[in-house]
């Protein structure tokens, strides 16, 4: 982490209030991201990632073409949209971003206090809860014109060429780790076939393209203090046209885990069931006429896939010798890799049942 003047990078911003001060803030694996103290509100400070996003100034564009429409929507429904969106701070040169000699994009957000981001789900009404963010955030995304959108991350969630990357980072072989993860490899390559179901269908047009988050992991809404409701989807960076799998999907991968992203001891590691009903229950009451049949087929399938994406993801990192995720200890991204192999495996072994639930609560 580099040493930023945090006080020269807010005065690019027309925040309100005098600086106070800065720290680091959240756990994310991407963005750099620092809460900043002023005389007046809380504000967020954060340096898009420029490895990951290779045009960062279409991330903020995309960001504020969806801010801008759902504030408008927020406020149709009588609802606060300076708590239920985020809000942008503009630049003082008029645009959202402030760019450093370096090259560094920054933004600032204003802070939605009272509120906050959990790493793990604390009881199975909060993971319900989500749910239906998540879900009326796609729904109030329904008709929002998808053309508008830049494709920040291109390929994002194609697992297929997920799995071509993948191959790559085997065959290169870059930092010499390969010999000693041959038996997570194998994993993943076993379970190739299935990796095409979901792209292939948004081919036959089967499972359609709607504008979706595609990254719904539980630290990525944040849920309020006093009613425990969610109250805002963040992290919208990767907003983009996809499927409402990916977004369910990668929901089951993080917060049905029994267990931290990166726990080391496996036996700790369960899909948990009771947490994937209260998620399916929620996701679905929410988005009750909007399944086509395919996507009702392929739901629970969809945790499975995107889980076995993220952990290949984590472990081709680890092979390319951690130049993507931000890690913090030595084989950290095959950590994550292990977990997401035992999920995997679990969410095989529970694949009947979870399809059982979906049922429940479609036909209900
Ligand atoms: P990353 O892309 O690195 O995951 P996020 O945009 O998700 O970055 O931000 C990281 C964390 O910072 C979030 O998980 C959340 O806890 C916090 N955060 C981000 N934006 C806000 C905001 N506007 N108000 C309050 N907390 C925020
Ligand atoms: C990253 O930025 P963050 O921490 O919310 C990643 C997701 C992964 C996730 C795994 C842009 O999400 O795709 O699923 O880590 N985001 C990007 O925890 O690659
Ligand atoms: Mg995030």
């Amino acid at each position: 982490m580099k040493g930023y003047d945090y006080k020269e990078l807010c005065s690019k911003f027309a925040y309100k209030g005098d600086y106070i001060g800065a720290r680091i803030y959240g756990e994310g694996h991407i963005n750099e991201t620092f809460l900043i103290e002023t005389t007046g509100r809380r504000y967020i400070l954060q340096r898009v990632n420029s490895d990951v996003f290779k045009e960062p100034v279409q991330v903020i564009d995309n960001v504020v073409a969806v801010t801008e429409y759902l504030h408008n929507r927020i406020i149709s429904n009588f609802g606060d949209p300076y708590r239920e969106t985020l809000t942008l701070i503009p630049a003082k040169d008029g645009t959202f971003y402030h760019r450093t000699e370096q090259g560094d994009v920054f933004r600032m957000y204003l802070f939605i206090g009272n509120a906050r981001s959990y790493q793990s789900i604390e009881n199975p009404e909060m993971f319900y809860r989500v749910a239906k963010s998540f879900g009326r955030f796609q729904n109030l995304l329904k008709a929002f014109p998808a053309d508008k959108l830049h494709e920040t991350i291109p390929n994002f969630h194609d697992t297929v060429d997920r799995y071509r990357l993948f191959k790559e980072a085997i065959a290169d072989d870059r930092v010499g780790r390969r010999s000693e993860v041959e038996k997570e490899i194998n994993f993943f390559l076993d379970r190739e076939e299935e990796a095409s179901l979901v792209v292939d269908a948004i081919r036959t047009g089967e499972i359609p393209l709607r504008v979706t988050h595609n990254d719904t992991k539980l630290n990525n809404v944040l849920i309020d203090d006093a009613t425990g409701e969610g109250v805002c989807v963040i992290d919208l960076d990767t907003v983009m046209p996809g499927s409402m799998l990916y977004d369910f999907g990668d929901s089951i991968r993080f917060g049905a885990s029994t267990a931290a992203e990166d726990e080391q001891d496996l036996s700790n590691v369960w899909m948990d069931l009771e947490l994937f009903e209260q998620y399916t229950k929620g996701y679905i009451e929410e988005l009750k006429d909007s399944f086509t049949p395919k996507e009702i087929e392929l739901l629970a399938f969809s945790a499975k896939l995107m889980t076995l994406e993220c952990g290949m993801r984590f472990l081709t990192d680890h092979l390319n010798g951690d130049v993507y995720f931000r890690i913090h200890r030595k084989n950290h991204n095959l950590d994550r890799a292990r977990t997401h192999i035992k999920l995997v495996s679990d969410m095989e072994a529970k694949m009947d049942k979870m399809n059982e639930i979906v049922l429940k609560y479609y036909n209900k």
